[in-house]
Parts: C-alpha cells; sequence; structure tokens
C-alpha cells in the first residue's frame, strides 16, 4: 500500500506532504509517514521543513474511525514533539479546516501560515474529548489561558484572521499558499529567524477565579458533560507545571475521557449524523432535481419560519396565503424574526434585508407556476391538505416536488390527490423551523428516487440535518414521542407531580422535561390530534384526561399563561398551580388509581425505555433505515442529550438484556397494553445481540 505521506527536497525545502482523503485525518499510515520523513529531513540537505496537505484541507483532526482500538506507535503526542523538536526550521502550511490533531501537529511546527480562508479549532469536546496531542499545553503558552479556555471549550473553529491576531499562526497567505509558504520560509532563514518551540514559552498566569468561573459557566452551558470540565484543569496545569508534566496530565485526562460513555456517545452522534444524510439503495449519483426556487403554502410561525430557513441559504421564497391580511400578518412575524436576530446582532442590518428580500407574498396558487419546489405548511386539517394538493397538481409545472410539512398525517393520501405522487413527499421541519437543525424526509410509497435525493441534499444546503423516514403515525420522531408522553402522564396519575417527572428527565439530560415541552407546543395541539382519531387508535385515554380537562379548562399552555404550570407573563418563569394538581389527583381518583411515592429512576426508565422500545418497532417495520437515524431525530428534533447518543445508543450502552429485563418488569406491573416488548428487541436478546451489531450486519 502506497504510503498517505510523501517526502521530498524541493528547492532545497523539505516538503513532508500528506494525502488523506477526504480530511486527511491523523490515521497511522499518517501519523508514522510525518514521523519518518521528519526523521529523513533531521540527517538530509534540506534547509528547512514544510508541511503540506493536498486535497481540500490540511489535516482535520484525529482518525476517528481509529478511537477505541488499541493506540499504535507513534502516538500524536509524541509525534508533534518530535516535529518541535527539529534542529530544522518546520513551518506549518494551513488551509480549510485545520482541527483537532491537525491543529496540534501545526503547533508542533516552529511556525504557521495559513490561507485567508482556512480556520483552526479544537473540536474534541464536541467528541466529549479534549486535545490530547499538547493542545491544552501550546496554546495558553502562545495566546494565553483565557484564549484557550474560550477556544478549546467552545470547539467553535476561529477564521484566519482571529487566529493571527491571538498569536496562534504567524502569517496569512492570500494568493497561491504554497507559494507563498515557501516565500515565507525563505523569508525566516534569510532573517536568521531562531527556531520557536511552543513548549519552550511559558504561559502567563492569570487569577485562580478564572478557573473557578469557567468551571462554573461550563456547567451551566454545557450541562452535565465531563470533557468541558477536564478541559479547564488540563488548561490549569499549562502554567503550573513544566511542560512534560503537563503533558503527562493531559494525557490522563485524554484517556479517562476516552473511557468515558458520554465520549462514546457523542462519537457515535458524529457518524450517525453523517450517515443519516445518506440512503440505503441511492447511490451517490443519483440525479436530482434544479431547485432554485420555493413556494410555501401558509404564512403561519411554521410556513415563516420554513420560508426564512431557504432565503438564509439564498433561495427565493414565494409564500401563499389565503388572503391580504393573513399574508401580512405571516410576513410580519417573518419581519419581527430577522428584526430580532439583528438586535440579538446575530445578523447585521444588510444581511437581514437582503435574506428578507427574498421572501415575497402571493394569495394566488398562479404565483407557484414556475416554482421549482412547494411545501405546504397549513394545519393538521387531512382533508384541507388534499384540496391544497390538488390545486398544486393543478398549478406547479411538471417536475416541481410538491411537499408536505405534516406532522404525522398518511403522505401516501396526501400524494393521491395528486396525479404526480411520485413528485410528492414530506419534509417535516420542526419549530421554530428557522432555527430547529432536524429535518424529517418522508418518503412516499410512491416517492421518485431523484425527488428523495433532492429534497436530502437539499436540507444539507439549508444547514438542516436530514433524516429520511417512511410512512407511519407520527414518522419517527413524534410517534415514540407518543409512548414517552403517555408514559409522562401516567406517571402523574400515580402519585408523581409534573415538577418531579420534568425535573427528573431534565437532570438526566434531557433540554426540557416533557410535561413542560407540551406546555410550550400547546395542549391544545395533542387535544385537536387525538380528537381526530378513532378513539380505538387514542391509546391509552386515561393518560390524557388530565391533558384534556386543563384544555376544556382555558390553561392551553405557556401561549395562554397557564397549562400543567402557571407562567409569569413577563419572565415566563413557570410555577406549581394547586388547581392542576387537584385536578390531577381527582382524576387518579375517578380512575381508581393508587396514588405512591415514585423514584427518579422509575421516572426515567419508563420514559426513556418507551422511546427505546418504540424506536425498536420502527426499526423492525423499516421506517427508519438505522438506529442512528433514530438517534439524530430524537437529539436534533427532541433535546435528548448528545452524550447519551441518543435512545438506541443508550439502550445498547444499558445492555438490550437489562432493557428487556425492565420492560418485561414494567409489563407484570402496568399490563401489557403499554408495554409490549417490540419483537426486535426480544429477538436480539436471545441472540445475545446488540442493536448495533444488527444494523451492522445487515449492513446499515
Ligand atoms: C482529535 O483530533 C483528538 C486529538 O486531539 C488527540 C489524539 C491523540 N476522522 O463532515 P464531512 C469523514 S479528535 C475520520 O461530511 P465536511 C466523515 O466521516 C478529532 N473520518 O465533510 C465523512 O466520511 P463519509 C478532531 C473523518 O466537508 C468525510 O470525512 N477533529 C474525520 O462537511 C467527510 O466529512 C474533528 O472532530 C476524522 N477526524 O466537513 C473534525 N473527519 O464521507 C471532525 C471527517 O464516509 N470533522 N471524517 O461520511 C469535521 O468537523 C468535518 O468532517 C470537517 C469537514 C469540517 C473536517
Amino acid at each position: 500500500m502506497t504510503s498517505p505521506v510523501s517526502y521530498q527536497i524541493v528547492d532545497g525545502i523539505g516538503v513532508i506532504t500528506i494525502d488523506n482523503p477526504p480530511v486527511n485525518a491523523l490515521s497511522h499510515a499518517v501519523r508514522q509517514g510525518i514521523r519518518d520523513a521528519i526523521r529523513e529531513a533531521q540527517e538530509d540537505c534540506s534547509e528547512a521543513v514544510l508541511v503540506w496537505c493536498d486535497g481540500r484541507t490540511f489535516i482535520a483532526g484525529a482518525d476517528i474511525t481509529e478511537f477505541g482500538k488499541p493506540p499504535k506507535d507513534p502516538w500524536l503526542p509524541e509525534l508533534c514533539n518530535e516535529l518541535e523538536a527539529s534542529e530544522k526550521l518546520v513551518v506549518a502550511a494551513l488551509h480549510g479546516t485545520t482541527l483537532g490533531g491537525g491543529f496540534e501537529v501545526a503547533l508542533g511546527c516552529h511556525y504557521r501560515i495559513i490561507h485567508e480562508s482556512g480556520k483552526v479549532g479544537f473540536p474534541e469536546v464536541k467528541l466529549g474529548l479534549l486535545p490530547g496531542a499538547g493542545g491544552t499545553q501550546r496554546t495558553p503558552r502562545l495566546a494565553g489561558v483565557e484564549v484557550s479556555l474560550e477556544l478549546i471549550s467552545s470547539g467553535a473553529p476561529i477564521p484566519a484572521a482571529k487566529a493571527a491576531a491571538l498569536g496562534l499562526v504567524d502569517e496569512i497567505a492570500s494568493g497561491d499558499l504554497r507559494e507563498a509558504a515557501v516565500d515565507y520560509i525563505r523569508r525566516l532563514l534569510a532573517d536568521g529567524t531562531p527556531i520557536r518551540r511552543a513548549s519552550e514559552l511559558d504561559a502567563e498566569a492569570v487569577d485562580p477565579d478564572v478557573y473557578t468561573h469557567w468551571r462554573g459557566a461550563l456547567a451551566k452551558k454545557a450541562r452535565k458533560q465531563n470533557a468541558p470540565q477536564r478541559i479547564v484543569d488540563a488548561i490549569e496545569v499549562a502554567v503550573s507545571l513544566p511542560f512534560s508534566d503537563g503533558m503527562q496530565k493531559e494525557r490522563e485526562l485524554f484517556l479517562e475521557s476516552m473511557q468515558d460513555s458520554q465520549s462514546a456517545g457523542l462519537r457515535h452522534m458524529f457518524f450517525a449524523e453523517r450517515e443519516a444524510a445518506k440512503i440505503i439503495g441511492l447511490g451517490k449519483n443519483t440525479p436530482q432535481r434544479d431547485i432554485a426556487s420555493i413556494g410555501i403554502i401558509g404564512g403561519g410561525t411554521m410556513g415563516g419560519g420554513i420560508a426564512m430557513s431557504f432565503a438564509n441559504a439564498g433561495i427565493p421564497v414565494t409564500l401563499i396565503e389565503i388572503s391580504d391580511e393573513a399574508l401580512e400578518r405571516g410576513l410580519s412575524i417573518v419581519d419581527k424574526n430577522y428584526a430580532g436576530s439583528v438586535k440579538r446582532g446575530k445578523l447585521s442590518e444588510d444581511a437581514a434585508k437582503q435574506r428578507r428580500s427574498l421572501i415575497a407574498g402571493a394569495t394566488d396558487y398562479a404565483a407557484l407556476a414556475d416554482v421549482d419546489l412547494v411545501i405546504e405548511a397549513v394545519f393538521e386539517d387531512p382533508v384541507l391538505k388534499k384540496e391544497i394538493f390538488a390545486k398544486l397538481d393543478d398549478a406547479c409545472k411538471q417536475g416541481a416536488i410538491l411537499a408536505t410539512n405534516t406532522s404525522y398525517q398518511d403522505v401516501n393520501a396526501i400524494a393521491a390527490a395528486t396525479k404526480r405522487p411520485e413528485d410528492v413527499l414530506g419534509m417535516h421541519f420542526f419549530s421554530p423551523a428557522h432555527i430547529m437543525k432536524l429535518l424529517e424526509v418522508v418518503r412516499g410509497d410512491k416517492t421518485a428516487d431523484d425527488v428523495l435525493a433532492t429534497a436530502m441534499a437539499l436540507a444539507k444546503k439549508i444547514g438542516k440535518v436530514p433524516v429520511m423516514s417512511g410512512v407511519c403515525y407520527g414518522f419517527i420522531g413524534n410517534r415514540m414521542l407518543g409512548p414517552y408522553f403517555r408514559e409522562a402522564h401516567l406517571l402523574l396519575l400515580e402519585g408523581a407531580t409534573p415538577e418531579q417527572v420534568d425535573t427528573a428527565m431534565v437532570d438526566w439530560g434531557m433540554a426540557m422535561g416533557p410535561i413542560s415541552v407540551g406546555d410550550l407546543a400547546g395542549l391544545d395541539v395533542g387535544y385537536k390530534a387525538r380528537q381526530a382519531l378513532p378513539a380505538d387508535q387514542r391509546g391509552d385515554q386515561r393518560a390524557w384526561r388530565v391533558a384534556d380537562r386543563l384544555v376544556e379548562m382555558g390553561r392551553l399552555g405557556q401561549k395562554s399563561g397557564a397549562g400543567f404550570y402557571n407562567y409569569d407573563p413577563e419572565t415566563r418563569q413557570r410555577s406549581n398551580d394547586d388547581d392542576v394538581q387537584a385536578t390531577i389527583e381527582s382524576t387518579s381518583a375517578e380512575l381508581g388509581m393508587e396514588r405512591r411515592q415514585i423514584d427518579v429512576d422509575e421516572i426515567v426508565d419508563r420514559l426513556v425505555y418507551a422511546l427505546a422500545n418504540e424506536g425498536m418497532k420502527i426499526l423492525d417495520e423499516g421506517i427508519a433505515q438505522r438506529p442512528g437515524d433514530i438517534d439524530v431525530v430524537y437529539i436534533y428534533g427532541y433535546g435528548f442529550p448528545a452524550w447519551r447518543g441518543g435512545p438506541m445508543h443508550y439502550a445498547d450502552s444499558v445492555g438490550l438484556d437489562k432493557v428487556l429485563a425492565r420492560i418485561e418488569e414494567f409489563r407484570e406491573r402496568f399490563g401489557t397494553e403499554n408495554w409490549t416488548p417490540a419483537a426486535l428487541l426480544e429477538k436480539l436478546v436471545a441472540e445475545g445481540q446488540s442493536i448495533t451489531g444488527w444494523a451492522r450486519a445487515k449492513g446499515n
């Protein structure tokens, strides 16, 4: 096998070239190649060394696929030390995204030149890790403690100019980077610039309160996450210990992080997110349709948010409403959202104006004659939706894609309202649509491959994370939410308070508790959805009795100032309400349910295993392509903690046998109607398989 690293002397400069597509990750072969080359350079006639990457980027980090396998010599920290120890000047030329271990290689070099379009950063924290090859020790020595804390704990890359201003890179190139790097090396040599080793610099001490402040701030911002705290520990020792001891400490903390289940969850998510974008059976070369303009039916909160998502990506939108007044109302929400972004400093006034100018309004479907894709985003009335699709079929050009943003309705039935069901699919955005990253792309029975491929690619273009779902009631996300909410509400009747349920789940890591989520979404939404269902499809009707009563009392949730909780009109701070508690207790009594003390473990297990069990059924039915897709849906759409890796990864990490045993216990206690273990779960436990192993064996 040819090495991904080559070494050549060009005009007196020893050039180490790394060519390991797609992102020049530091695989074992790359590390070995760099080490061999730097050793060779010490012995040959080169005057200085240039570390160069071919392809779209300088090294984007350690090779994440090698994590979890036994480490192989040379280790990255030693390689960085060896580059730094070179007796000959070593310069790294950076382009693209120089990240993680890649930036550590660069910091091991004596000087760095970067293309003006380049970025550098330490994304390790997003994988539950910290830089493990000197990043926490060299960065404070070059740029100070506070810069390091911000850069490494946020994981956010910074642009070239900022990196230069902070002293992390030395030179910016605007034209041809290779030429600029050679010129730069010649200048350094001509000026007799001494070799500068970051490890030999002193990191300036800061007030110890700085660390206390950061630990507190990160405990809030990155709630319950261990890696950010370890990052503070590692940076602190860069000041207090000699370099080699600091490296030792960094190594210990890095290895601790690697073994932490939080990192396993986050690494799983890294690959799951990328995999979710791929449709099994649809190759990279599946043709796509050109999408240069969008139509949206319905200018409510959802339609407006969807319009903004496209306008923000430079794609013009025509928003259709039924009357001038409704249109004006819809567009004014968009205006308000943009004004808010400008006020919060997220967007310049000019950029907001430019984006807003891409959204036009109309009240006649004739305005959609030439658009390439229409997304229907009206309220959940199946009859209305079918009428709209029949009208779209007449109004839109041949080849236009017709999408519905329905949250749970039958996409096949909607497609059947047209004469072109192959052009129809679901594009289920999450509210607020211009902010939430998840997009469920729903494949109907007749959806054409190019339509599906176009929707998946378009989602990425507008910055969304797409996941494909088959057709079923609620698709992946909302279908799983059914049993999750059911358990939350039954727990209230059995003796828990809304606050106990919410606190248990938030403490476990959910962004919000289920009762608060209901209040935020509006209790009337679920109420109407249930009313629309035949009685035998509403599930355990005891579960919704309190919520229905609250709706009938006018308590619709946050929007009416009260739902399960009361909300302060100014601060939106929630508080408990004795009337709600009395309603819960009287409903329990009516249903003959005996109230009891319920511990936190039971709350968490009932809710999370309800998700995992339904997820298993969804997989078995082929509604989701892979377990990782379900995890992506839950993390990007439902506030599931990424460091737990999503409900399916979590079930695997607990052990499917334990999950099944607990579900069987719930079946004993609460009955088979709500707690029938998924057939796939039983099968995997019988075979001693994990869900990941099952998916891998299927080639998914
Ligand atoms: C680290 O460095 C630890 C060290 O401090 C210490 C060690 C001791 N490894 O995202 P894309 C694959 S931790 C392996 O779609 P983009 C990716 O799976 C690491 N594979 O492209 C995908 O494969 P496929 C710190 C990787 O242009 C393909 O490359 N570094 C890695 O949208 C294209 O990726 C990071 O965390 C990797 N490190 O974005 C950087 N990176 O085509 C992680 C990517 O089969 N990477 N792949 O699906 C990224 O943030 C983005 O990939 C990047 C490009 C911005 C580079």
